[in-house]
């Protein structure tokens, strides 16, 4: 299971002169993310200065993550590129596909019947391939990577958003959709538009109920779930100095609902602590010969306004603990204000469960300070008025937790103890209600709240908080309840008041795990079996996606136009659908059946333009793509905001969509449909949305003509006769068109 030290000092050896070279090339000193971006270009030497937000670059990861919802797909890919092993490091991380039901062991044990062929395809192909593989209960993928494989200075990509929770441990770690992750698994360059950079000053310090959650709900309140997109946040400041490796961690995973490419944080003494408290000693040792390299340069510090693009400062010692919700993780609430909130806005009040652990927030320090709170509940014969589920993030958290008493406080207060998984972060919840569709509200320790994502409820109001703050309404079962300044009654009828929580950051007596379940790969496996069941309705071998010519952008027809906010979970929904995410057909029929039709407000409804009936998005299109016409899907703003799952790409693209095209991306999706064979495009007058027309027959006039930095031309042929023409943007640099051509980036791959 050792992560490679050998691999990291040779990163160590060559940053020096990088960085000295970076910085004579880009003129002036450089911050924490250009040293680690130079470092990792996959020319090697570093010969130009790029243009933040402009330049694409090539880079090399040194390693690579998957979890089990999105690996099945990366890994059918790269059975498709003919390479005999991995090029870097790779692990997978079996999560995504526990249902939460009755409590941990009865849960993994169903899980691991259910999703027998599942776990088995994956094994095998990691057995096959040189991957690493953690099994169901090991852990989330975020957390183990953080206790295991994180480094300061290094850079990896991991199919999944929140993969950017390894810059708690000053990694340069980026969500991606499984087709990128195949390209460095085959030693392909990965290749990202070089980020804007936005500084984030921490002053003061962090006391009381308000902890390093607090910093991030704070953030996606200030930039919203697309100001951080196209740029890496990195924090610095004495404020920064002070948090934990592992809220440093919360604060970088979550840094995916501001839609930034990542968020980092330099090296010091935290995460030195946190890498030898994990038994990686000789890592921190490495590192600290180092430090100036892991740092951004002292210029930088002193005059940051100079140097990022943006920047914000936020005072530790003044902040708020902070709840943000419903549907959105940047609307951000203070706590002093959210009362008020939750009246004037007519929210249901009763809270019926608070959740806390996932990968955001299940370290030992969190763990700690939600049962320094649920001790109170027992001691001051309170009973928690709502129901109560932790989930741990890894087995060696949950096995140290118990170990040292925590869990069994949690337990007291009524608390159910869920698998080491994702579990109802995302929608794998078999929750207990009497009306699945009943106005009720649940507050979580998660990172997203979109709409139905827990439970598949579009009535459930979910909020985001820290795990103490989760606690203290949990027990009080009332959102209004503010645990800084008012009084719950007891048992006795006494008047009783919460004190702030107590946390420690490391187990004093170190970590233990009896089983961390981890599997390493054969020495060779070229004579390992990969088996897929022709007959399988969980997994299905990928067939090529056909080449374009410029014809197949004519006579498209109008698939949906949707309405605001369209995220992967609104694309490809997760929860009940996870089951089929190795399989591309059957997993189809989930498509944009969340997204809002922009003609009738509905859900999955509708027209089809040739029986002039409404019928579900992913029906409607397989009609035409029956008939053999193409469709289009029209988009608002942030499209494709959230996840990296790169299903919400490839279900379009095998049904026959050619053309997104919407106001604006988010990032992962973007690349997601470019590596796909797409054809994404922006209205270049986000105005235009306004007149796609539900009857339109769409055309891409000057598709000869596609070429990088030059707009496209969109003729929207109208019922009446009319047509508007109007210009797209995109983009799309050669080699991506190449890939759109080509139908795919992987068939110029093979
Ligand atoms: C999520 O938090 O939405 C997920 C599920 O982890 C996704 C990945 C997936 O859809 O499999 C993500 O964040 O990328
Ligand atoms: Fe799993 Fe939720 Fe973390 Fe995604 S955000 S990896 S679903 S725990």
């Amino acid at each position: 299971m050792a992560f490679d030290i050998d691999m990291i000092k040779a990163v160590y050896a060559r940053m020096e002169e990088r960085i000295n070279t970076a910085r004579k090339i880009v003129g002036k000193p450089l911050t924490l993310a250009e040293k680690i971006l130079y470092s990792h270009l996959y020319a090697g030497e570093v010969k130009e200065a790029y243009e933040r937000g402009k330049s694409y670059v090539d880079f090399a990861p040194d390693r690579v993550a998957m979890q089990d919802a999105t690996a099945q797909m990366a890994l059918l890919q790269f059975m498709q590129a003919g390479k005999p092993k991995v090029a870097v490091p790779s692990t997978v991380h079996c999560d995504h596909l526990i249902l939460a039901e009755t409590g941990a062991q009865a849960d993994l044990e169903k899980a691991n019947v259910i999703n027998k062929e599942v776990y088995d395809f994956l094994s095998s192909v990691s057995n096959k391939y040189g991957i690493g593989f953690w099994k169901p209960g090991a852990g989330i993928i975020h957390q183990v990577v953080l206790e295991n494989y994180a480094f300061p200075g290094g850079m990896m990509i991991g199919t999944d958003s929140h993969t950017p929770n390894a810059g708690g441990l000053g990694m340069i770690a980026i969500g991606v959709g499984g087709a990128d992750a195949v390209d460095v698994m085959a030693g392909m360059p990965w290749e990202l538009k070089f980020p804007k950079l936005i500084g984030v000053k921490l002053t003061g310090r962090l006391s009381g109920w308000t902890s390093a959650k607090d910093v991030i709900l704070k953030v996606a309140g200030i930039l919203t779930v697309k100001g951080g997109t196209g740029a890496i946040v990195e924090y610095f400041g004495e404020g920064a100095e002070s948090i934990s490796c592992t809220g440093k961690g919360t604060i970088c995973n979550m840094g995916a609902e501001i839609g930034a490419t990542t968020s980092v944080f330099s090296y010091g003494d935290k995460m030195r602590d946190y890498l030898i408290s994990t038994d990686r000693a000789d890592v921190a040792a490495e590192a600290d010969k180092i430090r100036q390299h892991l740092r951004a340069d002292d210029e930088v510090y002193a005059n940051p306004e100079a140097y990022y693009d943006q920047l914000i400062e936020i005072n530790l010692s003044e902040l708020e603990p902070h709840i943000n919700g419903p549907f959105t993780p940047d609307a951000a609430w203070p706590l002093s204000k959210f009362s008020a909130a939750v009246k004037e806005k007519g929210w249901p009040r009763e809270l019926e469960v608070g959740l806390i652990g996932s990968c955001t927030n299940s370290s030992y320090e969190d763990i700690t300070r939600a049962a320094s709170v649920a001790q109170q509940a027992v001691d001051k014969k309170l009973t928690a008025k709502a129901e109560f589920t932790i989930t741990p993030g890894s087995e060696q958290v949950r096995y140290t937790t118990e170990r040292d008493g925590l869990l069994d406080v949690f337990d007291k207060m009524g608390g159910v103890i869920l698998a080491n998984a994702c579990g109802p972060c995302i929608g794998q919840w078999a929750r207990h209600s009497n009306d699945p569709n009943r106005k009720n509200s649940i507050i979580t320790s998660f990172n997203r709240n979109f709409a139905k994502r827990n439970d598949g409820n579009p009535n459930t109001h979910a909020f985001v908080a820290s795990p103490e703050i989760v606690t203290a309404l949990t027990i009080a079962g009332d959102l209004t309840f503010n645990p800084m300044t008012d009084k719950l009654l007891n048992a006795e009828g006494q008047e009783v008041m919460l004190d702030e929580p107590k946390g420690i950051e490391l187990p004093p007596s170190g970590f233990a795990v009896e089983d961390a379940g981890y599997q390493a790969p054969a020495e060779n496996g070229e004579s390992v079996q990969v088996i897929v069941d022709p007959n399988s309705d969980r997994l299905q071998l990928l067939a090529p996606f056909n080449p374009w010519k410029k014809e197949d952008f004519t006579g498209m027809k109008l698939l949906i136009k949707a309405k605001g906010k369209c995220t992967t979970d609104h694309i490809s929904m997760a929860g009940p659908w996870l089951k089929y995410r190795g399989h591309l057909d059957n997993i189809s029929n989930n498509m944009l059946i969340g997204a809002v039709n922009a003609f009738n407000d509905a859900t999955n409804k509708v027209k089809n333009q040739l029986t002039g009936e409404y019928g579900e998005v992913p029906a409607t299109a397989r009609d035409y793509k029956a008939k053999g016409i193409g469709s289009v899907v029209v988009g608002d703003e942030n499209y494709g905001e959230g996840s990296s799952r790169e299903h919400a790409a490839m279900e379009p693209r095998h049904l026959g969509v050619r053309m997104v095209l919407v106001k604006s991306f988010a990032r992962i999706h973007e690349t997601n449909l470019k590596k796909q064979g797409m054809l994404g495009v922006t209205f270049a007058d986000p105005s235009d949305y306004d007149k796609v027309l539900e009857d339109d027959t769409i055309e891409v006039l000057d598709l000869d003509n596609f070429r990088p930095n030059t707009p496209l031309t969109v003729a929207l042929r109208h019922a009446d006769g009319s047509t508007d023409n109007i210009q797209v943007n995109h983009t799309y640099n050669e080699g991506q068109i190449a890939w759109f051509w080509a139908g795919s980036a992987l068939n110029t791959l093979k």
